[in-house]
């Protein structure tokens, strides 16, 4: 069995499902034993590791830069790091897959639910507070997105259960050879 360290790297919009598919893959990774697998999670990265950081362009690269580190080292040393981050602009996943693929696979993940769909959604209550103007550079509504061109994988949410999300993920980790 491959022994290659690699990284899963979820982009998308805040509320597209990139934690919970996150989660449940990691789920699904560590019964399967062998490799250790670490959650680089949006919200707990912006908590530990990225604390001082707001959503200009610049913190939004830095916290890409630091998760992508994080993962790098990971990979190097033959783990499994999931990542679930927007990551909003191309340029900063270029460079992240570019520091990865030095050490093992990157898997980018385009969650591909719509920014209509999210808004609906609108779980945290937070594109309420985007269009009342309460919380400003909002990814898709006064912020910009980059729309993965080239990604390993896209997952559509709607009309799809976390699991079968998850699932399409291993899939594609199988005939990538890593798992
Ligand atoms: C986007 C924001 C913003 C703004 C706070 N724009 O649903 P959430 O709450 O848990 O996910 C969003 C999270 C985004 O943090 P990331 O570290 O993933 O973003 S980036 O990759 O761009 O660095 C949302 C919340 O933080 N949030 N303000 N203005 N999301």
């Amino acid at each position: 069995r491959s022994q290659q360290g690699f990284t899963v790297f979820f982009t998308g919009f805040s509320g597209s499902g990139k934690s919970t598919i996150a989660n449940a893959l990691m789920v699904k990774l560590m019964e399967m034993g062998g490799r250790p697998v670490t959650l680089l999670d949006g919200d707990i990265v912006r908590k530990n590791l990225s604390s001082e950081l707001g959503f200009s362009k610049e913190h939004r690269d830095l916290n890409i830069q630091r998760i992508g580190y994080v993962a790098s080292e990971i990979t190097k040393n033959g783990g499994i790091a999931i990542c679930a981050p927007i990551a909003p602009y191309a340029s900063t996943r270029r460079q992240v897959r570019d520091g990865i693929e030095q050490y093992g696979a990157f898997v980018e993940v385009h969650v591909a639910t719509s920014i209509e769909e999210c808004e609906r959604r609108d779980r945290k209550g937070l594109y309420k507070l985007a269009r009342e103007g309460k919380i400003k550079e909002f990814t898709g509504i006064s912020d910009p997105y980059d729309v993965p061109e080239n990604p390993e994988l896209r997952v559509e949410t709607e009309g799809t259960d976390v699991d079968n999300c998850a699932h399409q993920v291993l899939l594609k980790l199988e005939s990538m050879g890593l798992i």
